[in-house]
């Protein structure tokens, strides 16, 4: 049996899991865009459709959640990230700037902040295809960002605003009780076990599997189910 990284337990299938809890995945639009706004010169939309000059890029891995669960072997396709960067972000930038951060956000509204060296890897891609399907609801439908060895919650579903940050983006760090307790690691590498911002991986273990059956229940009554 492979090794899992630390901490993590092996689960069947791929639970739908987030913070989006018990509501049910946002309706796709007929035209889905990615807009691009921040550090640019101006905001722009790039259509879905827009990305299929881009190479395919296929990518089997693991998906490690925060909380403890790994689903292992599933097999993703999409578009490097790397190459949607270089294609449509890199050309709109505003000249002179060191882009530091990327805040990438779903249409469900829940958004993930990215520094720009873990957003290039070789091994994050746009996916729009899980095990040979099209991506349902509950894993991210029309597409999402996948990073393997990055914990869930870098993995923003229903992808459509990628805002280009030339600093940390603080405003979108959350300032109420449960964001301070549960403050996401910056970097969120699942074999360095970055679980969280102040403390030490190994220490909130319990706590965050503590927090796996409640949120896969209620997560389980949103699905979609398909
Ligand atoms: N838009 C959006 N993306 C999200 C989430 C969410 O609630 N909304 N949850 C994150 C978390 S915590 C995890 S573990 C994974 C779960 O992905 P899955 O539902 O496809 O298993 O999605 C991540 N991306
Ligand atoms: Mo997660």
């Amino acid at each position: 049996m492979k090794t899992l990284p630390p901490g993590q337990r092996r689960v069947d299938g791929f639970p739908r899991f987030g913070t989006h809890l018990h509501r049910p995945p946002p309706p796709v639009p007929d035209d889905p865009v990615i807009a691009i706004s921040g550090a640019v010169r101006t905001s722009s939309q790039v259509r879905l459709a827009e990305l299929s000059p881009l190479p395919r890029h296929e990518l089997v891995a693991d998906f490690h959640c925060v909380a403890g669960w790994t689903a292992t072997d599933l097999s993703w396709e999409g578009v490097r990230f790397a190459d949607f960067y270089r294609q449509f972000v890199e050309p709109a930038l505003e000249p002179g700037t060191t882009v530091t951060h990327l805040a990438f956000e779903g249409l469900d509204g829940i958004a993930s902040v990215v520094e720009l060296r873990d957003a290039l890897a070789d091994d994050v891609i746009l996916a729009d295809q899980l095990n040979g399907r099209p991506l349902d609801g509950d894993h991210g439908a029309p597409i999402r960002l996948v990073s393997p060895t990055q914990y869930g919650y870098v993995n923003t579903k229903h992808l459509c605003l990628i805002e280009v940050c030339s600093a940390l983006p603080t405003h979108r760090l959350g300032a109420g009780i449960l964001d301070r307790l549960i403050e996401a690691h910056p970097r969120g590498r699942v074999w360095h076990e970055e679980r969280h911002a102040r403390i030490a991986g190994r220490l909130v273990r319990p706590f965050y599997h503590a927090l796996i059956r409640p949120i896969r229940y209620l997560c389980s009554k949103g699905a979609q189910g398909t």
